[in-house]
């Protein structure tokens, strides 16, 4: 079995997330989703979630491109992830690209094109643009 990782908030979940996951389910027969605890995101993203964690993993887990959710507590993992959970590719949207070569010698690492004119933080400040 050919197994893929990728890491992401997820939240405000769009078609471009969406898009992503069924390219790196593509990938492989199994995709594991890394997703951002909200300490994470915080403590190292500067990003304040809308949707709480438990939300956000019972979201992807929706998803039929996704097959497992485990939680991303720090930027370190990355190295025992794909160890630990015998993972054959990463992959990532390609804003990251070049970030995580680090991994090559433990896996495929693949950047695939970000999914344009969509994004959390467009989504809200389109919204705070239609306050009256
Ligand atoms: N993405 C995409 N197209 C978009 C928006 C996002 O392909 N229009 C991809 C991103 O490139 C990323 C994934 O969707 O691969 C999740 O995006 P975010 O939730 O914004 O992830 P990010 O905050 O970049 O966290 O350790 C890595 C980090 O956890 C990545």
């Amino acid at each position: 079995m050919k197994k893929v990782i990728t890491y992401g908030t997820y939240d405000l979940l769009h078609w471009g997330h969406v898009n992503l996951l069924r390219r790196a389910r593509e990938l492989g027969d199994y995709l594991v989703v890394a997703l951002s605890t909200d300490e994470f995101n915080w403590n190292m993203k500067r990003k304040k979630c809308y949707f709480p964690y438990d939300k956000r993993k019972m979201m992807l887990e929706a998803i039929r491109y996704v097959d497992e959710v485990i939680p991303e507590e720090n930027w370190e993992q990355k190295d025992t992830d794909v160890v630990k959970h015998g993972i054959d590719v990463f992959v990532m949207g390609d804003d990251w690209k070049g970030k995580f070569d680090f991994l090559k010698d433990k896996c495929e690492v693949v950047y695939l094109p970000r999914t344009p004119d969509i994004s959390t933080t467009q989504i809200k400040k389109e919204l705070e643009r239609r306050q009256p």
